[in-house]
């Protein structure tokens, strides 16, 4: 059985999980693949402890272990599993069309995940009274800037699938941590009309249950 390394805790405002970890639990449910959870404490993300380490190098999550194998970084996760569980495929088999699908992969966890998420994302690990609101709605504001325009951008070719490169794949799942962040932080999305659709229809495929704010931790801590 795969083992997925990541932090997961339940709060009264929902249960949060890393946003990375998510990505690579999503490609999990969608390949319906045996796997349990290995839930760190939120605090060795920053102590960085020796048996972290000893699996990735920057002490980050998502590392997996697939039988006695150690493979981290989500993006990478991502390719490993879809080469070695091919079915159902998340990548089309087009060159250009599997270059599009990197492409907006790799936008959403350099300018999302990575960027602007973060900044409203981790002040929700803290009690109300403890966040910064200021760094929050820079986060937002990053989002609608650059971000949100993107997507929406792109949604406006997504043709019938609904989803950012046609039949739902790899970018999708990269997609689906910014769905569980905004059901939490629930920022206006008035603007972005086709972005707002295409999260909600992210969080109806049943793979979303495992990372939605309004799943408890025990309650998606493993699949098989
Ligand atoms: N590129 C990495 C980024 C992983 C990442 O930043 N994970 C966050 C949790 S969502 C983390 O471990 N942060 C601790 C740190 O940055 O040291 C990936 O895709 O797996």
């Amino acid at each position: 059985m795969i083992v997925l390394y990541t932090t997961e805790r339940d709060y009264p405002w929902g249960t949060l999980r890393s946003t990375h970890a998510s990505k690579t639990k999503v490609v999990l449910e969608e390949k319906g693949l045996a796997y349990r959870i290995e839930n760190l404490p939120p605090g060795n993300l920053w102590k960085k402890p020796p048996e972290m380490l000893a699996k990735h190098p920057l002490a980050k999550v998502p590392y997996i272990d697939d039988d006695g194998a150690t493979v981290f970084d989500s993006t990478v996760i991502g390719e490993y599993l879809e080469e070695r569980y091919p079915a159902p495929p998340l990548m089309p088999k087009d060159i250009l069309a599997r270059a599009r699908v990197r492409e907006v992969e790799q936008f959403a966890d350099e300018a999302i995940l990575g960027g602007d998420l973060p900044l409203i994302w981790m002040p929700y690990w803290s009690p109300p009274d403890k966040r910064d609101q200021e760094r929050m709605e820079k986060g937002r504001e990053g989002l609608r800037k650059r971000d949100l325009s993107f997507i929406e951008r792109i949604l406006s070719n997504a043709g019938v699938d609904g989803y950012v490169c046609g039949a739902f794949s790899l970018a999708d799942t990269a997609m689906m941590p910014l769905a569980m962040v905004l059901e939490v932080d629930a920022m206006n999305l008035d603007e972005f009309p086709r972005v707002k659709d295409y999260l909600a229809r992210l969080r109806e495929r049943p793979s979303y249950r495992a990372i939605s704010p309004r799943t408890r931790v025990e309650d998606a801590s493993h699949r098989g």
